[in-house]
């Protein structure tokens, strides 16, 4: 019986018609390869099922093997004159071929055919490891064309992860369990994770990992645990990922028994001189610091009376004689609280463009508050042309649901990227700022705050690791779409098959937008729970300061809703160039989904649609409870074509998002009756409870809180 059904399976595998639904649970990432069949199989097997390599020991065959056998269901052989020759460019097999290899430096590749074989080449190692996972993923994703002409390099020099993991295991803002760092065992023990950590990374093209929080702790720094520190460095440099620290301002002090951490005092210098030293001798590529510093009570210059550029450069002069730099988040606003806090960075920083030494990058957020679900790009894009601006992107959705909620964040980043500063002219949009290319800069980088924890799935969620992957993506190539990011991440994590991908893309392409819907529409901002930001908290009020309450954020009252950053508001809006700042100070050229970002509203003002803004908010609530339930749909027509415990962890996830989506419209709609007092448009369901239910509702162990 068993023999026969086994038969049977094994025919329909070979036609296509079925796919394999046996247990997973998504540790395998995108990098996931399951025995091909049929015309798929064998146009594999002609193509890449022998390899000719100079280095077989080396990491880029290995991984090539790998994935290869896994698709192929064997071993693909290393031979001479192999259908696949991977090689560097000093090896004589890719000499022959004459290839233009200029231009590709350490990262770079190409994959080209040249009659039955298809060459990978590159300059260096990272470089060759890259262009094997290239050929891998068009494997894998049944898309490996007939002829191949690819070349590639990288537009960031450096793609790194920001880990906001603390050293008790605790993940600020990590909804994935633990952090995957288990510094107690390390460095005796390398968790075999840690090297598939690695291979997920250089897969997607990241080169680099922040290992601990930016709310730092100096203990990273002493002895015992740069040793940890150089355990985890060994395990990621064949894949090419240098190690980052976050270095607490105030470590001179906490670690190095000295009475201040002032950046100018000579004996602070000569801590930290040591210290980089120090670090350098146990791991010789050590990337760097990154830091926050005078930001949400951490230590920096300014308690001594100096400045970002006083901190950051004495850092830097000490990173400089080992080439490591100094990433300086731009992440600031003070105690004493500004009049809008979404203008303090840029009031802090601007001042100081041309200060920074070489090797310091400003690391600043996508916008000016913090990673809410929809921001206006962050005005420091626009405005330090003599300074390398880093972007940061948070990849844990803190402000998006957390690990529950499918939201694809790759449209969200590129409406960012694509967003065009005009500064100094049209055109000049935050990729080029970013990649270097606008301002001539020579070092670009990119951070993502990671969203991986010790859960079987890394992200959370299986679809929290599309955020991962199109992370890495864009930090390689922004110009990618994400319905392009998207589409590899679907044919790799799940199946090429257009019945598979198509509703799959069509599940995640409009995600984004349907959170923003439900929680945040037409530019609002920062209504989220108290502390844990888990929930709607529209009525979070009081507290230690205005700047962290909603009701500062939203400024509703009987007659209207929005915060005012016009000319004649806070002004927010002249930190950006003239064109732009023009349009944003008006309500009518405002783009609606930033309207009352930038603008106070009357609830009745009548909307380009027709509606009152009051029935436009409750259109877009409902709007984005419609997404989800298309969501919920359309996996639910995906069910038998993947493997059960995929499908089943993905459908619960979406019914919990359908459930806390309504909870966010009938709340927030709760609260703003209870503000402005008016009656809800026709056809609009009541929410079921009053504002006070919803603000009663407590929740002590939402995940990921900040300590
Ligand atoms: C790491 C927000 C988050 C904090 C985070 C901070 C930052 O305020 O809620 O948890 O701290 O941003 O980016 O430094």
């Amino acid at each position: 019986m068993r023999h026969l059904r086994n038969l049977l399976v094994g025919l329909l595998l070979a036609t296509g018609l079925v796919t394999h639904s046996h247990a997973e649970d998504g540790y395998d990432l995108w990098l996931r390869s399951r025995p091909l069949a049929g015309t798929a199989l064998s146009h594999l097997e002609t193509r890449l099922a022998t390899i000719e390599t100079a280095d077989p020991q080396g990491l880029a065959v290995a991984e090539l093997s790998r994935g290869l056998t896994g698709l192929l269901g064997r071993s693909p052989a290393l031979e001479k004159g192999g259908a696949v020759l991977l090689g560097l460019a000093d090896d004589p097999a890719i000499r022959a071929l004459k290839l233009d290899l200029t231009g590709l430096g350490p990262d770079g590749y190409i994959i080209r055919t040249f009659g039955p074989r298809t060459i990978v080449a590159a300059e260096g190692r990272n470089g060759l490891l890259y262009g094997a996972f290239h050929l891998l993923r068009l494997a894998r994703t049944g898309s490996l064309p007939a002829t191949l002409d690819v070349r590639e390099v990288p537009k960031i020099d450096r793609r790194i992860l920001n880990h906001w993991d603390d050293l008790d295991r605790h993940v600020e803002r990590g909804y994935s369990g633990q952090s995957i760092w288990d510094w107690h065992k390390l460095p005796d023990w390398k968790d075999p994770r840690y090297t598939d950590y690695a291979r997920a990374n250089a897969s997607i093209g990241i080169n680099g990992t922040v290992l601990n929080n930016v709310n730092a702790n100096a203990t990273i720094l002493t002895a015992p645990y740069l040793e940890k520190v150089a355990a985890l460095a060994d395990v990621f440099r064949p894949y090419g990922i240098k190690v980052y620290l976050t270095a607490r301002f105030s470590a001179p002090k906490e670690i190095g028994g000295l009475p201040t951490a002032d950046p100018l005092d000579k004996d602070v210098i000569r801590w930290w001189q040591a210290k980089v030293d120090e670090i350098y001798t146990r791991i010789p590529d050590f990337g760097g610091f990154l830091i926050k510093a005078n930001s949400e009570g951490q230590p920096g210059p300014q308690d001594y009376g100096r400045t970002h550029a006083d901190g950051a450069n004495m850092l830097a002069d000490a990173m400089a004689p080992h080439g490591g730099i100094v990433m300086w988040r731009a992440f600031v606003y003070s105690h004493e609280v500004p009049d809008d806090r979404a203008k303090q960075a840029y009031d802090e920083f601007v001042p100081l463009d041309g200060k920074f030494r070489d090797n310091v990058l400003v690391q600043v957020k996508n916008g000016a508050i913090d990673f809410q679900p929809r921001e206006p790009f962050h005005p420091l894009f626009g405005a330090m042309p003599k300074t390398k601006l880093m972007m940061e992107f948070q990849i844990t959705k803190e402000y998006l649901g957390f690990a529950t909620h499918l939201a694809y964040l790759a449209p969200m980043w590129k409406e960012v990227l694509d967003a065009d500063t005009y500064r100094p002219k049209q055109g000049s949009t935050v990729a080029k700022v970013v990649d270097g290319s606008l301002d001539g800069h020579k070092l670009s980088a990119m951070a993502g705050v990671a969203n991986i924890g010790t859960d079987r799935n890394w992200a959370g969620s299986q679809f929290d690791q599309a955020n991962w992957y199109a992370y890495g993506r864009l930090a390689w190539n922004h110009d990618l779409t994400s319905e392009a990011i998207a589409r590899e991440w679907i044919a790799a994590t799940f199946s090429p098959d257009p019945a598979i991908l198509d509703p799959i893309l069509s599940m995640m392409m409009p995600s984004h937008q349907a959170v923003v819907d439900y929680m945040t529409p037409l530019g609002l901002h920062h209504l989220m729970g108290r502390g844990h930001h888990y929930g709607p908290g529209p009525w979070v009020e009081g507290g230690p300061r205005s700047d962290w309450t909603s009701v500062y954020y939203h400024r509703a009252t009987k007659d209207g809703i929005g915060f005012d950053r016009t000319a004649t508001g806070s002004d927010a809006i002249s930190q950006y160039a003239k064109p732009l700042a023009d349009r944003f100070n008006k309500v009518e050229t405002t783009p609606e989904e930033f309207l009352l970002w930038f603008h106070h509203v009357r609830w009745d003002r009548k909307m380009p649609s027709g509606r009152t803004l009051w029935a436009e908010l409750l259109h877009h609530y409902g709007r984005g409870i419609a997404t989800v339930d298309g969501m919920i749909t359309r996996w639910d027509g995906l069910k038998g074509r993947i493997d059960d415990a995929r499908h089943a962890e993905v459908a619960a996830f979406l019914a919990i998002q359908r459930k806390e989506a309504q909870w966010w419209r009938d709340a927030s709609v709760a609260y703003w009756q209870s503000i402005n007092g008016l009656p809800l448009p026709k056809g609009e369901a009541p929410p079921p409870h009053d504002a006070a239910y919803y603000k009663a509702l407590s929740f002590p162990f939402a995940p990921g809180d900040g300590k």
